[in-house]
C-alpha cells in the first residue's frame, strides 16, 4: 500500500497528539469492553513509547489501549476511507466504533485497514487500538527466550533478547486517509542505466474492477503513456527511457516524480498518485560494490530510532538533527540496525543523498529459531513487508535479512539460503547481506549472500584495553574473511563505549580518548583493505537498552550522546573522514 497522499483526489487527516490511555495490567481489557470505552485516566502522546512519558510506565511491558476520537466531514462520504499506523510494537489490533477492523504483527512497519463500512457520519468516530508489547520468545526480535545457547542476554532487565530498550506503544504517526472507490493500489519503479540514458520500468497496481484510462508519465520529461484498463487485469506496465537521465548518488540525489492519472470513460478525474524514485543501479562487481557503475566505500554508522522521552517515538525533529551531524561528520551511510526505519527517514535520506542498507527486525542469536517453521515464516514476512514497503526508495542500496543470527548451527544453512531466496523472489536490484559476529569457519550462511558483514569488537569485549592487540587481530581476522568466503566486506559494526566526560591518559576503556583511538584506528585498517567495500562504526548515538552490568544506564558506543551532542570520537572521524581517507 502507497505511503498516504493528499492532492485533488486525496485527503488525509493526522491523529497525531494525544490519546487517551489505559495499561491493561490484568490482561482483559477486551473481556470489560475497552474497545467501546476505555476507562482511561491519562493521556498520553502519540507518536512515542509510552514508557518514558510517565514513570509508572517506564517497566511496563504488557499491553496498552489508545483511545481517541474523530469526526469527518460529510464531503469525504463518497470515499473509501483508510486507517494507518505507520508502526507500534509489537501486536495492534484496532477497532472502529466497538468493531475491530484487523490485526498487525510486528513493530517496525506501516499496517493499514479499510475501514469505510465501519465509519459514522453523525458523529464522532471512536478509534481504538490495543498494543501488546510482551516480550516473547516466538517474536521478532525475540526475548525471553528458554535456550541454552544462549550467554550475552541472560540476567538482563528487562529479558529482551537483544541489545536495545523494547519499547512499547504507537511509534509511528497514525494517519486517516482516503482514496476514490477506484484507485492506484501501488506502484513499483526499477531503473536502469544505457549510456546516458535511464531506463525506468513502472508498474502499477490498480483497484479491481477499475475500468477507465491509466495515464502515466515522469514530470518535467517527454515519458508519458496512456493505457485503456479494461477489467481483465487491474494493473498497468509501462517502460520509459528518460535522455540524459540524472542518475541519483549522494552528490547529486535527485528525484524524478513518477504521475499516476486515472480517469473514467469520460475522462474525469479520478485518482492521482505522484511517486518520488532515483534513476540509479546498485551492483557487486567482483569485490566492489558499484553505484551507478563507479566503486563506493561505505562510511558510516549503525544507528537506532531511539531519543530521551520519544523513546523509539518519530521526530521530524530528531531525523532533521541526525542528517545534520552524518553531513556534518562526513558519513555517506547508515545501516537501519536492527529493524525498518520510519518512510519519514527514508524519504529524507533520498532527497539528502545518504545511502541505506536496510534492516529487518530480525535480531539474535536464537537456535530454537529452527525448530519448526513458525520462525522462518515471519522472517519471511518482515523481509515481504519491508521490500513492499521501501522498494521504490533509490536510498536503499542494499537489504540486511538479519543481524547476529546463530549461523553456527547446521539448520543455518537451507533456513538462510532460504531468506536469500525470497528477498530475491521480490527484489533482484540489490544486492542483499546478514550480519554476522561468528568465526567465518564455522559459518554456515554467509556464503549464501552477496557479501559479507561483520560486527566485530577486537579491543572491547575481546582484548579489552589492549587496543594494538585487537587492532592486530582484528586486520588479521579480515583477511581470513575474504581467503574463506571470496566476497566483498562491510564491518558493519565496530566501537567501544565512552561514557561522555570520562578522560584517561594513557585511554582506558570507557574513557572519551579510548573510544576515538580505537574507532579511527580501525576504520583505516578496515579501509586500506582491497576486498572492503565500507566501514560502519557502533554507533551514531548512545542509545536506551536493558539494564546490565556492562551498560552505564545507555549503551555508550555513540560517537554522540544520546541528546546528540559530539564526543571526542565524532570529531576525531570528522577529521579523518572531511579529510578524504583513500582507498589503496
Ligand atoms: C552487537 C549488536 C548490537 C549491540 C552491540 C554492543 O549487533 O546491537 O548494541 O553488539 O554490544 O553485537 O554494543
Amino acid at each position: 500500500m502507497l505511503y498516504p497522499q493528499s492532492n485533488s483526489s486525496r485527503a488525509m487527516i493526522s491523529l497525531d497528539g494525544f490519546w487517551k490511555f489505559a495499561p491493561d495490567v490484568n490482561d482483559d481489557g477486551e473481556q470489560r469492553g475497552w474497545p467501546l470505552q476505555l476507562p482511561a485516566d491519562r493521556e498520553i502522546g502519540v507518536p512515542a513509547s509510552w514508557n518514558e512519558q510517565f514513570q509508572d510506565l517506564m517497566y511496563f511491558f504488557g499491553t496498552g489501549w489508545y483511545e481517541r476520537e474523530i469526526e469527518l466531514s460529510r464531503q469525504l462520504r463518497s470515499e473509501r476511507i483508510w486507517l494507518r499506523v505507520g508502526s507500534a510494537n509489537y501486536l495492534s489490533t484496532v477497532w472502529v466504533n466497538g468493531t475491530e477492523v484487523g490485526r498487525h504483527e510486528g513493530a517496525h512497519l506501516p499496517f493499514v485497514f479499510e475501514i469505510t463500512d465501519h465509519v459514522r457520519w453523525d458523529g464522532p468516530n471512536r478509534i481504538t487500538i490495543r498494543v501488546d508489547a510482551a516480550i516473547a520468545a516466538d517474536r521478532l526480535p525475540p526475548g525471553d527466550v528458554e535456550d541454552e545457547q544462549i550467554v550475552g542476554f541472560k540476567g538482563q532487565y528487562p529479558n529482551n533478547y537483544y541489545d536495545f530498550f523494547p519499547y512499547g506503544g504507537i511509534h509511528r504517526s497514525v494517519t486517516l486517509f482516503t482514496t476514490p472507490m477506484s484507485f492506484v493500489r501501488d506502484i513499483r519503479i526499477t531503473t536502469e542505466i544505457d549510456g546516458t540514458d535511464g531506463k525506468v520500468k513502472a508498474h502499477v497496481g490498480l483497484s479491481e474492477g477499475f475500468e477507465g484510462a491509466c495515464a502515466v508519465s515522469i514530470r518535467g520529461t517527454q515519458c508519458r503513456s496512456s493505457v485503456e484498463v479494461g477489467t481483465a487485469g487491474p494493473s498497468v506496465d509501462v517502460d520509459f527511457t528518460v535522455p540524459a537521465a540524472r542518475l541519483w548518488c549522494p552528490e547529486d540525489p535527485f528525484l524524478y516524480e513518477l504521475e499516476v492519472r486515472l480517469t473514467d470513460g469520460n475522462g474525469q478525474a479520478i485518482d492521482q498518485y505522484v511517486q518520488t524514485f532515483g534513476i540509479r543501479t546498485v551492483s557487486i562487481r567482483g569485490t566492489e560494490l558499484l553505484l551507478n557503475g563507479k566503486p563506493v566505500f561505505l562510511t558510516g554508522f549503525g544507528m537506532h530510532e531511539d531519543f530521551p522521552v520519544l523513546g523509539k517515538g518519530i521526530s521530524p525533529a530528531v531525523i532533521a538533527k541526525d542528517f545534520n551531524l552524518l553531513n556534518w561528520i562526513g558519513a555517506n551511510s547508515v545501516r537501519t540496525s536492527h529493524y525498518p526505519y520510519s518512510d519519514e527517514f527514508l524519504s529524507y535520506a533520498d532527497k539528502h543523498g545518504l545511502l541505506v542498507i536496510g534492516e529487518t527486525p530480525f535480531v539474535g542469536f536464537v537456535r530454537s529459531h529452527y525448530q519448526g517453521t513458525a520462525i522462518l515464516n515471519k522472517a519471511k514476512r518482515v523481509i515481504t513487508e519491508m521490500i513492499e514497503r521501501d522498494v521504490n526508495h533509490p536510498c536503499v542500496i542494499a537489504w540486511s535479512l538479519a543481524n547476529e543470527g546463530d549461523t553456527l548451527a547446521p539448520e543455518a544453512d537451507a533456513f538462510y539460503e532460504a531468506l536469500y531466496s525470497h528477498a530475491k523472489s521480490l527484489d533482484d536490484t540489490r544486492p542483499v547481506t546478514i550480519v554476522n559476529c561468528v568465526d567465518v569457519e564455522k559459518d554456515v550462511a554467509l556464503k549464501h549472500y552477496d557479501f559479507v558483514s561483520l560486527n566485530r569488537y577486537h579491543g572491547w569485549y575481546e582484548q579489552a584495553g589492549r587496543l594494538d592487540e585487537g587492532c592486530r587481530i582484528l586486520s588479521e581476522k579480515l583477511d581470513r574473511c575474504y581467503e574463506v568466503l571470496g566476497k566483498p566486506v562491510i564491518v558493519t559494526e565496530f566501537g567501544a563505549d565512552a561514557v561522555a566526560g570520562v578522560h584517561v591518559d594513557p585511554p582506558e576503556v570507557f574513557s572519551e580518548e579510548y573510544q576515538a583511538e580505537m574507532v579511527t584506528r580501525q576504520y583505516e585498517i578496515i579501509r586500506q583493505k582491497p576486498y572492503t567495500i565500507g566501514a560502519h562504526v557502533w554507533s551514531f548515538a548512545d542509545f536506551k537498552t536493558s539494564q546490565t552490568p556492562s551498560r552505564v544506564v545507555v549503551n555508550r558506543k555513540g560517537v554522540f550522546t544520546r541528546d546528540r551532542q559530539p564526543k571526542l570520537s565524532a570529531h576525531k572521524l570528522k577529521a579523518l573522514w572531511s579529510g578524504g581517507s583513500s582507498k589503496k
